[in-house]
């Protein structure tokens, strides 16, 4: 439906602008030389996404060991009426909106609401972005969809670009999925810092986080039985050989993915399955990766209360509401920016 990606207004109610702090190939290169290069070896886990990347997290969704995103879209199903009233939004905006799917309950308790409903979503996959505009305009006939392409920090610097285009109103952020749980506790701080720093005093930030709760859950939940999580971690690796020039085989590696109780997160690793060398055309460099060497592809943490508060608290959040899962095993926080 949107085939062409340079165009920036595709139809009157969808609009996609590229959003790059830094040039994002620049960005790569140089989070490969600082992960790669070093050790133990490491990636940022964004890199994941690209479009068969986004599907593949789309298909471990659907796995029947991946709990998340169905405790989060049943409290999305169930209190999405609550939340939109306890925010006051006339727009919803979402960091990494991937294909939007439990953002329909948001929206369709939003389109109850105001009579021009507006969206601002943002995901690093243009692909995912588009294709979710195209089904959300369908269902919401009066909804306006704005996408920005890029990561969380350029999609916060440019929000300011699409929002006055109409009256905004107050706007509820959503960072949904447990998609914070990917930083480490000083990264994650300064990411909510900014989100605080953007919103508005009338502003309010839902916030979806993943609880702990028994190990095995957890490690199945990354080690599903069809393989999908495997294949998502693996095709890290096809997109280095993409935008890198690397020459990865895909068979060298095994996908492992254990819970560190000590962190109390899942890391995402890749464990080279013998001795081998990779080239790699830009940067030029040659990889000597050894047998049972790891690539740490992501964390996932699994939050407890206390690190909630102390995350908050260090971002200057506040709490409003909550709505939590049975053992609460997944929370939604309802956040105000605090006085600074
Ligand atoms: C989208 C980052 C929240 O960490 O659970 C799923 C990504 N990785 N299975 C997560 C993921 C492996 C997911 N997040």
């Amino acid at each position: 439906m949107f085939a062409d990606p340079s165009a920036a207004r595709l139809t009157p109610r969808y609009s996609r602008r590229v959003v790059e702090e830094r040039d994002a190939h620049a960005e790569l290169l140089a989070d490969f030389r600082a992960g790669m290069l070093e050790s133990p070896r490491s990636l940022p886990p964004k890199y994941f996404y690209d479009a068969r990347g986004s599907q593949l997290f789309d298909a471990i969704c659907d796995t029947p060991e991946y709990y998340p995103t169905r405790l989060e879209a049943e409290l999305l199903e169930r209190h999405a009426g609550a939340i939109m009233e306890a925010s006051g939004a006339r727009t919803l905006f979402e960091l990494g909106s991937g294909t939007s799917r439990k953002t329909e309950y948001l929206l369709e308790a939003l389109a109850g609401r105001v009579a021009q409903p507006h969206y601002v979503a943002n995901d690093v996959c243009g692909e995912i972005l588009d294709e979710a505009g195209g089904r959300l305009l369908q269902r919401f006939e009066q909804l306006q969809v704005d996408s920005l392409c890029g990561d969380y920090a350029a999609a916060l610097t440019h929000l300011a670009d699409v929002s006055g285009a109409q009256a905004d109103g107050p706007r509820l952020f959503a960072f949904l999925g447990s998609s914070l749980g990917n930083f480490e506790d000083a990264e994650a701080g300064d990411l909510l810092r900014r989100i605080r720093e953007t919103m508005n005093p009338e502003d309010r930030l839902l916030l979806g986080l993943d609880r702990i709760k028994p190990r095995p859950v957890l490690e199945s939940a990354y080690n599903d039985e069809a393989g999908v999580t495997a294949a998502f971690n693996l095709n890290l690796l096809a997109v280095l050989n993409t935008e890198l020039g690397a020459d990865f085989d895909l068979e060298g590696f095994e996908h492992r993915a254990p819970f560190v109780e000590a962190q109390s997160r899942i890391e995402m690793h890749l464990v080279s399955r013998r001795d081998q060398v990779v080239h790699v055309s830009e940067p030029e460099a040659r990889l000597q990766i050894a047998e049972g060497e790891v690539i740490r592809t992501e964390i996932s943490r699994k939050f407890s209360r206390d690190a909630v508060d102390r995350l908050l608290a260090v971002a200057g959040l506040e709490h409003e509401a909550e709505w939590s899962a049975p053992e609460d095993w997944y929370s939604l926080f309802l956040l105000r920016p605090g006085v600074a």
